[in-house]
């Protein structure tokens, strides 16, 4: 073949990448042909998210080289097949930089058991100055539960540098579980995994997922949101739920992004979970806790939300308090109650002990509603 029929496919062939819309990123060729034919330079890797071949953890669209350079796994290709799927997991003492990596406990994907106290630390850095947040994903993490005082007192995740601040008393199941971190005027975040094989010899494991969020980007949280959801209904559970007894000194604040239009927010408890466990905190000081409780009737382990009005029967009843506490959001049928604070938030509060006869309680799983205004 010719010179110029090399040239000729040459440019067949990057107008059609380009037409597929590889063009920022590492490039794919070798600098060798990339001199022979100056103008490949032009002919690069977007580094968006893709999916694997096999396995649920999402992947960046990478070349080789640049999969290699952050340590990561080739599992499958991307770029209609001009780049690669590529995986990058972080186990104890490593400094994560690329989004979606997974922070993984020691011998993953299996689960461990410690022997005696074993710490396992990792780094969340900046990559660049344009990031502000982070959300971390427990896509799972499971941790021995915390004694009968809701203290870990075997096993403790603790997160440091990061606002608004972690709560120190974490352990247990986290499945599922979310939180959103500012950097703040730091440049990386640390989470140390503390496990006790001597205090608890059973098996732990832990999958979280790190997506780093530019300062101006759409989904990231607002100030102050540990938690963050961004749908028309959804559930929150507390952090540790369904741990009995749930977790002492929390502090945190779960908020919901307002729908375009809508007027207020409906929270009840969850549907299709055990009815012991929905809404179990610390009980009021008074017997009937429907309907909401003044602050030094409900000041132990409590949920508060900006109250207009509940609903306990056909009939709504005008908003009498905002903290809830013992049973009160189990009450059947499905108690409501409305909110139009904008932007709806829901603060979670558990003091540093539990009365003997609360062990059993085990937090709150809650779900939201938006609706739209009520016509005037
Ligand atoms: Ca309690
Ligand atoms: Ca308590």
């Amino acid at each position: 073949m010719g010179l110029k029929n090399i040239s000729a496919t040459v440019a067949l062939w990057v107008t059609f990448m380009c037409f597929l819309g590889i063009s920022s990123g590492e490039q794919i060729l070798d600098k060798r042909f990339g001199k022979l034919f100056p103008f490949f330079s032009i002919v690069r890797i977007t580094n968006q998210p893709c999916v694997p071949e096999s396995g649920s953890q999402m992947g960046t669209c990478f070349t080789n080289t640049q999969c290699e350079k952050a340590a990561g796994t080739v599992n499958g290709k991307c770029a209609s097949g001009f780049g690669v799927c590529c995986v990058v997991s972080a186990t104890c003492e490593s400094t994560i930089t690329q989004n979606n990596t997974v922070f993984r406990n020691r011998d993953a994907p299996n689960s461990f058991t410690p022997t005696g106290l074993e710490l396992c630390n990792v780094r969340i850095s900046k990559p660049n100055s344009k990031i502000c947040q982070v959300k971390l994903d427990f896509i799972s993490m499971n941790l021995a539960p915390a004694d009968a005082m809701g203290q870990c007192m075997s096993d403790r995740l603790s997160i440091n540098g990061a606002t608004p601040n972690v709560p120190a008393n974490l352990c247990g199941m986290l499945t599922g579980q979310s939180m959103y971190l500012d950097f703040g005027s730091s440049d990386r975040l640390s989470m140390s995994m503390i496990t006790d094989g001597a205090a608890n010899p059973s098996a732990r494991d832990w999958n979280v997922k790190v997506t780093y969020y530019e300062c101006n980007a759409q989904l990231r949280a607002p100030d102050g949101c540990l938690q963050y959801f961004t749908a028309a209904t959804g559930q929150v559970r507390m952090l540790g739920y369904p741990m009995a007894p749930h977790l002492a000194d929390l502090d945190y604040t779960v908020c919901v992004r307002p729908e375009d239009g809508a007027g207020s927010i409906v929270w009840s408890h969850c549907q299709g979970e055990p009815a012991g466990d929905v809404f179990s905190m610390t009980k009021a000081k008074r017997m009937d806790d429907t309907m909401g409780m003044p602050e030094d009737m409900c000041n132990m382990d409590y949920v508060m939300i900006m109250t207009d009005e509940v609903m306990s029967t056909a009939v709504p009843m005008p908003k009498m308090n905002d903290r809830y506490c013992g049973n009160a959001l189990k009450a059947m049928p499905p108690f409501t109650v409305r909110s139009t604070a904008k932007p709806f938030i829901m603060r979670v509060k558990t003091d540093s002990t539990e009365p003997a006869e609360d062990v059993m309680n085990t937090g709150f799983c809650l779900a939201w509603r938006q609706e739209p205004p009520r016509p005037k």
